[in-house]
């Protein structure tokens, strides 16, 4: 039979499709269908794991849009950032050339691989149309008070005179772990320098409680992305209790204040402000704040102060060490040490011959390990003074009583930097003037686009002495323009608005709607995005932006929407050898290299889209095939080779199976099984390929079985189930064409299904269950290789066949008719 050239029909149908705007979602929708893939950074071409990415949106948003929904699957690019500035330096080019050449690549790339988009909605976060509009929400934030100035540490390179992202400061064992230690700049090899700066952030912990609770209700977002966004947050809610050291109060958080009686230490962070004191007269403070300060790993080390801490409820006086363990930026930066009740106190006791003092014992009078292994778990207080005999719960109420504690709720999310010292990101629209201080760029003056790029050693736009000069907007006086840029997660944090009316313009007139980046009616008819699907790698920073955003720009009033996303999916990885597939390990494999539609057709049918897979070229090498099959059935067919003759099986049995795989088939898309969905096909075409000879009144059913077969397809082959739908002279267009409809609901197959198997328990080569009008009498298809296994079910049956019989056991089962 005659052979696909995909390469030969994919410009054809291409074409018609872009004539025809079949992926165009019409402005006046009502609430169409939002599904979304995470927008590309502009790196120079698509690897695998995009191809996956919008592999699983394009399937699923084909078959909503032949399912009858408007669908609106935008695409566009994360434009901003530093490895163009990178490039640009490498190259002797400019950011903006480099970036511009990229996403001529990659759009060519994502049409070479049939992903249906609205173009029309195309968005560039390196456009002043797009970038104005960070400006401009950045000036709303900043006039609701979301907006803070503050010194904050970045790396310097005191040769290259610039500030370094922590990606562009080299490790020795650069297992991108914290690079701010002991690192060199990557482009001279200079020691790279801590300093402090004035920097731009945004106050993203006014919102800690609502993003963590709101976590939730997110149904449709996986467990471990909801988990990753708590510990982020990081919410403990627990006691401040203060001790006295040397005249100083030092506040200690902690989660367990029922075991504050066994506190038989305190620790104090490296850089706690009270450590900071001591490195002045004690040398091994000193020596240990300095050596833990170059080190990763500091694990249990830690060094004794001369100092005591009176402890509040005791009075007693227990010593204060100086250990890693305890986190600058977590609670107070002071921990009171527990050795009885909690595991790394225990560890450090261990370590340091500290007393172990047990405090909570278990309340149902069972033994503890202790002093060997700490008891952490809550139960009756002892040794505790007035509060003994009290349940952990309720201790921790009344110990709350003294004056020495107070509730508390620590979170270990900080505000967000926004700030970078860098060319190819946004201006932030600030000005500095000597008189009145910080004053925002006024809206009508927006853009402040970029100034020429230069190459310098320092940030070009520090460097840029004109554009820098300006007037103040308050006083008019001579002032200085914000010469940082906007960190690239500020682009991508709210982009997903800007698909919905990506043309909206600031009118300069009146306070209409269009003076804002997006429709708000639309907006909230649209949101929240239907599916979102992107890498796990976004787990906290970008899809806790957009939620932040999202309720930013509710409280501002632009919006009517809390939560961003409604599903989200995270792709697997795409392994190959074992490994992560990646041009960086060199076993990368180009999309293109096996043909666009095999690719994508063979990406979908590996795995369940969050599961990882490993790309095979036998694998490849079926899908390749699926593709032929289908093609050859249907050229066959059409061209009426077939002319065997023979008794057809059952018919209804095959009207039957078409329905029963539509079902299945349209369950497992809206699952996004699109794995499972290539599976159902497989075999509901093996099945057909047995009709393929039957002469009428089969080949009515066979027929129906072909167009079933190529709608199916429709949404992870499109092209060749274009060609199909074509080759058996159907009208319009198959992407366009009305998703079947089965007659019965896929549930019931099952249930049905179930019932037979409950009852035939030991009867394994059923392979399904036609008809069940008389529970004592079933209809059911034996398995292929009946004839070495059920044998007794069905002696004169051809595999496929529909047999009935009634259930009294294996025997009775007899072919039908
Ligand atoms: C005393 C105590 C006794 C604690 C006890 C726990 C159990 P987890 O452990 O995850 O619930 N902590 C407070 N500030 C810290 C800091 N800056 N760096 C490191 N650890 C710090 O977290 C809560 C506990 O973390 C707090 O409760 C505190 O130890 C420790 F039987 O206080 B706990
Ligand atoms: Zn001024």
């Amino acid at each position: 039979s005659r052979r696909y050239d995909h390469a030969r029909v994919k410009e054809y149908w291409q074409h018609v499709w872009d004539r025809e705007g079949v992926y165009d979602c019409p402005d006046d929708a009502d609430d169409p269908t939002y599904v979304l893939g995470m927008f590309p950074y502009t790196s120079g071409s698509l690897h695998m794991g995009h191809i996956r990415n919008y592999a699983i949106t394009d399937a699923y948003a084909r078959y909503r849009r032949m399912a009858g929904d408007d669908v609106l699957h935008p695409m566009g690019w994360d434009a901003f950032g530093l490895p163009a500035e990178n490039a640009a330096y490498e190259r002797d080019t400019d950011p903006e050339s480099w970036t511009r050449a990229c996403i001529e690549r990659m759009r060519g790339d994502l049409e070479e691989m049939g992903f249906g988009y609205d173009w029309s909605r195309e968005i560039t976060t390196c456009d002043p149309e797009y970038y104005r509009w960070n400006q401009w929400l950045f000036t709303r934030l900043h006039e609701a008070g979301l907006v803070s100035y503050d010194s904050a540490t970045v790396n310097w390179c005191p040769d290259c005179e610039t500030v370094l992202a922590d990606a562009q400061v080299e490790t020795e064992a650069d297992g991108g772990h914290d690079h701010s230690h002991g690192g060199v700049c990557w482009r001279c090899g200079t020691a790279v320098e801590q300093r402090d700066l004035d920097q731009w952030f945004l106050t993203i912990t006014d919102y800690a409680d609502e993003l963590y609770d709101g976590l939730d209700d997110l149904d449709g977002w996986p467990e471990g992305v909801r988990d990753s966004q708590r510990n982020w947050i990081g919410r403990q809610e627990g006691a401040r209790v203060t001790f006295t050291v040397d005249g100083h109060d030092v506040d200690a958080f902690t989660t367990r204040l029922d075991t504050v009686y066994g506190a038989t230490y305190l620790a104090l962070a490296p850089g706690h402000e009270v450590v900071g004191e001591l490195t002045e007269r004690d040398e091994a403070v000193a020596e240990y704040v300095e050596s833990v300060a170059s080190t990763d790993d500091a694990g249990l080390s830690g060094v004794e102060t001369d100092l005591t801490a009176t402890h509040p409820y005791t009075g007693e006086e227990i010593p204060v060490y100086v250990a890693a363990y305890v986190l600058d930026d977590v609670g107070t930066g002071a921990v009171m040490g527990v050795p009885a009740h909690n595991d790394r106190d225990h560890a450090f006791a261990s370590e340091h011959d500290l007393p172990v003092e047990q405090v909570v014992e278990p309340v149902d009078g069972t033994g503890t390990n202790l002093p060997e292994e700490p008891y952490t778990d809550d139960g009756m207080l002892t040794d505790s003074g007035e509060y003994d005999g009290l349940a952990s719960t309720a201790a921790r109420d009344r110990l709350l009583e003294h004056d020495a504690a107070a509730e508390a709720t620590t979170y270990r999310l900080r505000d967000w930097l926004i700030s970078r010292q860098r060319y190819w990101g946004t201006p932030i629209p600030m000005v500095h003037c000597d008189d009145c201080g910080r004053v925002p760029v006024p809206d009508e003056d927006l853009p402040v686009e970029l100034p020429e790029y230069v190459q310098t050693t320092g940030n070009p736009l520090d460097a840029a002495e004109e554009w820098k000069r300006t007037e103040c907007p308050d006083c008019g006086r001579d002032a200085v323009r914000e010469t940082d840029t906007m960190d690239t997660f500020v682009d991508s944090s709210w982009y997903f608005l800007r698909y919905l009316s990506p043309h909206s313009e600031a009118s300069g007139e009146t306070a209409s709607q269009a003076d804002a980046p997006f429709d708000q009616q639309t907006a909230d008819e649209w949101l929240p995005v239907d599916v979102y699907v992107g890498g796990e790698e976004h787990a906290v920073l970008h899809l806790l932006y957009i939620r932040f955003f999202t309720r930013a720009l509710a409280d501002l009033g632009l919006l009517n929407r809390r939560e961003p996303v409604d599903r989200l999916i995270n792709q697997g990885t795409v392994l190959h050898s074992g490994e992560k597939m990646s041009k960086s390990k060199g076993n990368a494999v180009a999309p293109h290299e096996y043909g666009a539609e095999t690719t994508r057709l063979f990406v979908l049918s590996a795995a369940h889209p969050e599961q990882d897979f490993e790309w095979t070229v036998k694998d490849v090498s079926t899908a390749y095939e699926f593709q032929q099959t289908l093609y050859g059935m249907v050229s066959d067919y059409v061209e009426g080779r077939e002319t065997r003759t023979e008794s057809a099986p059952h018919d209804a049995y095959l009207e039957r199976e078409i329905d029963r795989t539509i079902a299945a088939v349209t369950e497992e898309y809206d699952r996004f099984r699109f794995h499972r969905v290539v599976g159902e096909l497989q075999r509901f075409a093996r099945l057909l390929r047995r009709y393929a000879g039957y002469d009428t009144p089969y080949r009515f059913a066979y027929s129906r079985g072909l167009r079933v077969l190529t709608k199916l397809v429709a949404p992870i082959a499109p092209y060749l189930a274009e060609e199909l739908w074509h080759l058996l002279d159907e009208d319009g267009l198959v992407v366009e064409a009305p998703w079947p409809e089965s007659l019965r609901d896929v549930a019931e197959y099952r249930i049905e299904r179930q019932l037979v198997r409950r009852t035939l328990d030991d009867v394994r080569d059923i392979t399904d269950v036609v008809d069940i009008a008389d529970p004592n009498e079933i209809e059911v298809v034996v398995a292929e290789d009946w004839k070495y296994r059920a044998y007794s079910i069905a002696q004169d049956a051809d595999p496929g066949d529909a047999v009935v019989g009634e259930i009294m056991g294996e025997a009775s089962i007899q072919a039908h008719g």
